[in-house]
């Protein structure tokens, strides 16, 4: 009994230690996730709102054109088109839509632009139209400024037509929407993207026909994961520790009462 206080201010000084590892495991999560938000603007949308920002056509001979109104809020939005008489179906699609660093860029002030690994881009999306009379099914390839590697990213819900459709691309390597990373990996594509590129895949109703579709852009995002997600990986990384520390703390009651002595 005589050594209690001593156990107690041993106890005291523990639980203080135990507290304050805490409290800078907490920071350290907060300052990986904040830190990684360096190099690309995340989150960014790109809504044009006074020119197309550098965008391209299909094949990057001429900007896309503006519209002061009619996006999917009502608001400026950019297009393009495309013609498939020499469309062959079965090959690969069009690229319609190109947001590039070059030739040209970049696009967008080069916001886009960069590690979307480390700068915590997880999601892409897009508002897209077009005026084809069939419906259309919608691709992404992302790639490095030399355009290689890449990653095509299919949405396998066709688009109808005329209708302002959002098309959202996860961008981990889990995402099922992946077709392709040419070769090279997940990691060796986002490490440094330096061009968007938004096509579409050849219809049977429409390869070799002359007719020229009208495809239009607006609110092209990039986005990290919600507040609400960070907060419960922290409090993840936190209940671990919790777990810890009472494990801990368990252990120093069993000192506290003399069991140590
Ligand atoms: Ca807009």
């Amino acid at each position: 009994m005589a050594s209690f206080p001593r156990n107690f201010q041993l106890c005291g000084r523990l639980r203080m230690k135990y507290f304050l590892r805490i409290v800078l495991s907490f920071s350290i999560c907060l300052f990986i996730h904040i830190s990684s938000f360096a190099v690309t603007t995340v989150p960014f949308q790109e809504d044009f709102a006074s020119d197309s920002e550098l965008w391209t056509n299909f094949n990057n001979s001429a900007l896309l054109s503006f519209n002061a109104a009619g996006g999917p809020d009502g608001s400026s939005y950019a297009s393009g088109s495309f013609n498939f008489l020499n469309s062959v179906f079965g090959d690969q699609g069009p690229v319609v839509f190109r947001g590039e660093t070059t030739p040209g860029g970049p696009a967008s002030g080069g916001n886009f632009f960069g590690n979307w690994i480390a700068d915590g881009v997880r999601e892409f999306s897009v508002f897209v139209r077009h005026d084809s009379p069939v419906p259309l099914t919608f691709f992404t390839r992302f790639a490095d400024s030399v355009n290689f590697p890449g990653a095509t990213s299919v949405q396998f819900a066709p688009v109808l037509g005329n209708t302002w459709t959002e098309l959202n691309f996860s961008i981990t390597p889990s995402s099922p929407n992946f077709v392709t990373f040419e070769g090279e990996s997940f990691a060796t594509v986002f490490d440094n993207i330096g061009r968007m590129q938004i096509g579409v895949s050849i219809p049977a109703g429409l390869a070799g026909v002359d007719q020229n579709i009208t495809f239009d852009l607006d609110q092209v995002a990039i986005k990290t994961p919600e507040p609400t997600t960070l907060l419960l990986s922290c409090l993840g990384a936190l209940l671990g520790l919790s777990r810890r520390s009472k494990f801990a703390g368990n252990f120093l009651s069993l000192g506290r009462r003399g069991y140590f002595e």
